[in-house]
């Protein structure tokens, strides 16, 4: 779980450098980075191929499925297997800068 929070403060800090804008702009770009096809959800799909391209070969896609799975299971409120963006920006606000210090874990 740390591993997620971490990746998405890092994108989030990131867009901090490039876009000018409330934490809401911040999170819907972030949102819109997740959601690889532009379906308005993030699926296990897209947080796989996400997670496949930040991590590169630091884990193996087994790691990263176990990743993805565990993620979405405890983001998705609605259990309907993909997160709205209500339920990222749900999951997100809980989130602490410190957190980021966590990717040393790989
Ligand atoms: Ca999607
Ligand atoms: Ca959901």
């Amino acid at each position: 779980m740390l591993i997620l929070n971490s990746i998405i403060n890092l994108i989030i800090l990131n867009l901090n450098n490039y876009f000018i804008g409330s934490q809401e702009d911040k999170m819907r770009t972030a949102f819109q980075i997740y959601d690889s096809n532009n379906d308005g959800f993030i699926s296990n799909g897209d947080l796989f191929n996400i997670l496949k391209m930040l991590v590169g070969d630091n884990l193996t896609d087994i790691q990263i499925q176990q990743l993805v799975d565990r993620s979405i299971i405890m983001a998705d409120k609605d259990l309907d297997g993909k997160l709205s963006y209500e339920e990222f920006s749900e999951f997100c606000k809980d989130m602490k800068i410190d957190e980021m210090f966590s990717m040393k874990i790989f």
